[in-house]
């Protein structure tokens, strides 16, 4: 039974399309990958080059990159309707954004500045700086973690937002490297993997990927037209939902995992 389950996993990381993997995800991994069943569809604006994604209260949190359209934004999740937005200086490449009970706080890709908005208004409060690049923020209600392309994701103390610590995310002992947009679910750290459609599961405490979540064929071919990579995972603790989307995407998925040793419905 283990030898059939092992190859159950081995053929549902492999026997898929996917564009362009990560390098270090691409081989078959010998932990459980999740396949997934859409829940429900909602509507996500084709405009945003989506870096940042979170669910507070009731809300969508979006931020997005590129120069020129770097903006961070809160949306009604059924509609899609801007109640609130920021609109990020021309010279940024935005990045993650991330909600904290008193402020609001978001990167840019290159230029080691972070911003920090009022919560309720989006307006912009301050700034504060970091070295490296900025990808992508969550929390644990403690800490923030923080990706930047590597396989480190770092620890950011919250009041400070100062770099305390960082996790060293690794999967069979290798590391997996252009972590992207995080979410932070029922203790663990989800995070997409750049130009893949794979998300991994970090064990905060030891960096370790215990499964991976396969998300191929999310798009309709006729939705992935213009489309760029998977990237956004919200999570709706109270409701305990989980929302994914991506750059330019016309769509935003509430999805369910399935367990990975059940036999594929096609
Ligand atoms: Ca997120």
């Amino acid at each position: 039974m283990r030898t059939l389950l092992t190859a159950i996993f081995i053929a549902a990381a492999s026997c898929s399309p996917a564009p362009a993997p990560a390098p270090s995800v691409a081989a078959a991994p010998a932990v459980p990958v999740y396949s997934h069943q859409v829940v429900a569809t909602y509507p996500h604006d084709k405009a945003a080059f989506t870096e940042g994604l979170q669910f507070v209260d009731g809300v969508m949190y979006e931020s997005t990159g590129m120069e020129g359209t770097s903006w961070i934004r809160r949306f009604d999740l059924a509609t899609g309707a801007v109640q609130a937005q920021h609109d990020i200086d021309d010279q940024y490449f935005g990045e993650g954004v991330l909600v904290l009970p008193d402020k609001i706080i978001s990167l840019t890709w290159k230029n080691q500045k972070g911003f920090i908005y009022d919560r309720a208004t989006l307006k912009p409060t301050g700034e504060f700086a970091y070295e490296g690049e900025g990808w992508a923020l969550t929390t644990d209600g403690q800490k923030i973690f923080m990706s930047d392309g590597t396989s480190r994701i770092r620890i950011l103390d919250p009041a400070t937002l100062q770099e305390t610590g960082g996790i060293d995310v690794k999967m069979n002992g290798r590391p997996v490297d252009q972590l992207n947009e995080l979410e932070f679910i029922k203790g663990e750290i989800w995070a997409n993997v750049f130009q893949s459609d794979r998300i991994v599961r970090i064990d905060p405490a030891t960096g370790n990927v215990n499964s991976v979540v396969y998300l191929a064929n999310l798009l309709s071919p006729q939705d992935r037209q213009g489309a760029d990579v998977l990237n956004g995972i919200a999570y709706d603790s109270a409701g305990d939902r989980i929302f994914v989307t991506g750059k330019y995407w016309p769509k935003l998925f509430e999805i369910k995992l399935k367990d990975p040793a059940a036999p594929k419905p096609n």
